[in-house]
């Protein structure tokens, strides 16, 4: 039998561990990105490491997040990161470039190659052949210094596509279709490898749509082959060099698989709060839309915003709502100028954003109060978009066009003939708002700028011999971290200001939990499935560290957060079962005695809970590696301990 491509990346890249799914795994990173709302703390760890420059072929600092400068603390942001990548030896792609994921994706992917990023549509590269993968600021930390990154070997799901998409169907109907089916957990554990003959169907843009909303599945990555589609957009990138094939073998094996039809896919959307609430878009229309947005990372392409321009053209966006665009980069903005699409949308009466994230994360253009939105995004998670009561749908751009000018929910095959979009053979290149870094004799000289919203990294100590104290919060399943460390223009720009920000914790889920966290001093958090889901922000399991939490026990973790937690010293355990969470409850006092003898002797934990008068066993899943690093009290004092040991 053959070998799939994820196999194939994985294994050219491997230094520890087989690629036996369930097992763990190191593997050689050659490209790293950082977006600004994470970067900041990943360049203070990284400064912390002590390495004078990255170790990596190429490493990129974005700031595409935090664009709103309502006082200082953005901006100060942004010019740290930009003397911290000229200093440490990255790319700096200035605020205006775009958005990290799109700019990689056209100015630095490369096949065949190993990426990771401290966001968590990183895999969005996955779609020209790579296996990129978000993780906390502090893996991409170590990974630019050279480290390998640790990971569970995932199960390799193999999705075989045929047909051919009809017209009015893209590929975030694809992606959607996979949520639909799998819902946001059905990724978690896997690597989602595209192949088939309906991908040779799918451009580019349509494939990283597919690969960057993967995420939302909860899977490590998803990837597509590198084939002549990829090439064509290499060559219109002017980076026809960087192309090579990548494939599956014709016969090659997959641990599950499924197919999907192409042919039979019809416009969908997500309904609110969240991204596997999905439906096909006729059995919505007509409700009432007063917001729709096209943007994010999932779909601000030059095709997509073409689509929109065509909708638009000649018409006028409807009075009863509000519509937003934001190119996903300036190569995006400036093309769809050059070609006139950007007039058609202005004339429409479209909102032009900048190239960022901007609504995606709440900076900026909140829906009015219990309204309904239409986004192009891929993230409705409730109170999300700055608006607690706003009910958010995600579809294509092609939905959202189409509904932005009847002010209904819209099925986009209403509107009739469907454009051949074609993608320019080159883009004009311009790479004037990328910095390079300085050069590496001039380096030692150049001074980090650091404004007074930047606070210094907190220590924490090794893991305690016992673990006692309340169980500050109990919650249900598919706690996403917007929940725990919320984004939004008030929020974000505290990233970099640990005490400020970890006041926000849990705030649109209990408004007490920092002051009870803080007045309890040592404390847990109880979950059910799927706990951590959604972004890689590392503050979702800092913020709860420096409030004193010192374990979370939940009934399954996503991957992402589960790694933050021990890279910060929290110990993530697992219920046996349904009625085993049954047995804890909000404000029980409990103890995990013995804790490190406990997890170095096997997987089961036996917590008291004092209030109650009972045990209940958990298990963890630590890894030796990942044990190490939490009996350390977290991974800065880990790689500390084993540099003073060397
Ligand atoms: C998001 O989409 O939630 C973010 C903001 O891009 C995050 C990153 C962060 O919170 O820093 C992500 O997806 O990882
Ligand atoms: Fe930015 Fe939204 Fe993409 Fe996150 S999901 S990187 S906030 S555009």
């Amino acid at each position: 039998m053959g070998t799939n491509l994820a196999r194939k990346i994985l294994g050219a890249h491997l230094v520890e561990g087989e690629l036996t799914p369930g097992t763990q795994i190191a593997i050689k990173i050659d490209q790293t990105l950082t977006q600004d709302a994470s970067g900041t703390a990943a360049y203070l760890q990284f400064e912390a490491i002590g390495l004078p420059r990255v170790k990596t072929e190429v490493s990129v600092s974005y700031v595409d997040h935090n664009m709103l400068q309502m006082g200082f603390e953005n901006a100060d942001d942004h010019r740290f990161l930009q003397s911290t990548a000229y200093k440490f030896g990255l790319y700096f792609s200035r605020p205006g470039n775009g958005i990290c994921h799109q700019v990689h994706a056209e100015r630095f992917a490369v096949p065949g190659k190993t990426l990771v990023g401290s966001d968590s549509h990183t895999p969005l590269c996955g779609g020209l052949g790579m296996i990129a993968i978000g993780a906390g600021g502090l893996d991409v930390a170590v990974a630019m210094g050279g480290g390998a990154f640790y990971l569970i070997m995932p199960k390799i799901l193999g999705v075989k596509l045929t047909g051919k998409l009809q017209p009015w169907v893209s590929g975030k109907d694809v992606i959607l279709e996979m949520l639909r089916r799998l819902s946001v957990k059905g990724g978690v554990g896997r690597i989602v490898e595209y192949f088939g003959p309906g991908v040779d169907s799918l451009g580019v843009i349509d494939r990283t749509t597919i690969t960057n909303m993967g995420a939302e599945l909860g899977a490590t990555t998803s990837i597509f082959p590198s084939d002549e589609q990829t090439r064509l957009y290499l060559e219109a990138q002017g980076r026809g060099a960087s192309w090579s094939a990548w494939s599956a073998d014709t016969d090659a094996e997959y641990d599950e698989l499924i197919e999907i039809n192409l042919d039979e896919l019809e416009p969908l959307i997500a309904q609110p709060h969240m991204p596997d609430n999905v439906v096909p878009v006729r059995e919505v229309a007509g409700i009432p839309v007063q917001q729709v947005s096209v943007g994010s990372c999932t779909n601000s392409s030059y095709r997509d915003l073409s689509i929109v321009a065509y909708v638009l053209k000649g018409k006028a966006v409807h009075p009863n709502l509000s519509f937003t665009v934001s190119p996903g980069s300036k190569q995006v903005y400036a093309t769809v100028a050059r070609t006139g699409a950007l007039a058609d949308m202005i004339d429409a009466g479209a909102r032009m954003l900048e190239s960022a994230c901007g609504p995606c994360v709440g900076m900026g253009m909140a829906p009015p109060s219990n309204s309904v939105a239409v986004r192009s995004f891929n993230r409705n998670f409730e109170g999300r978009s700055g608006t607690r009561d706003a009910k958010v749908y995600l579809a294509s751009p092609e939905t959202c066009a189409a509904t932005a000018i009847t002010g209904v929910i819209t099925d986009p095959r209403d509107l009739g003939d469907y454009p051949r979009i074609e993608m320019p053979a080159r883009f004009d290149i311009n790479d004037t708002m990328i910095i390079p870094p300085a050069p590496e004799s001039e380096a030692d000289a150049v001074e980090i700028l650091r404004g007074p919203n930047i606070k210094p990294l907190p220590r924490f100590g090794q893991l305690e011999d016992t673990l006692s104290g309340e169980v500050v919060l109990k919650v249900g399943d598919n706690i996403t971290t917007d929940h725990i460390s919320p984004a939004g223009a008030k929020v974000l720009p505290l990233r970099s200001n640990l005490p400020a920000l970890a006041e926000f914790t849990f705030e649109r889920v209990d408004k007490t939990f920092a002051t009870r966290a803080r007045e309890a001093v040592s404390g847990f958090i109880v979950g059910g499935s799927n706990y951590g889901q959604g972004s890689a922000r590392e503050q979702a399991a800092l913020a709860p560290r420096y409030l004193g939490i010192k374990a979370v026990m939940a009934i399954s973790f996503a991957r992402i957060h589960r790694s933050n937690l021990i890279n910060f010293g929290l110990v993530p355990l697992l219920f046996r079962s349904q009625d085993d969470y049954k047995l804890v409850d909000q404000a029980d006092q409990l103890e995990i005695p013995n804790v490190r003898e406990q997890l170095k002797a096997g997987p089961e934990v036996v917590v008291k809970n004092l209030t109650k008068g009972l045990e209940v066993t958990l298990t963890h899943n630590l890894s030796g590696h990942e044990l190490e690093i939490l009996l350390d009290g977290g991974l800065l004092n880990h790689l500390k301990v084993k540099a003073a040991n060397n």
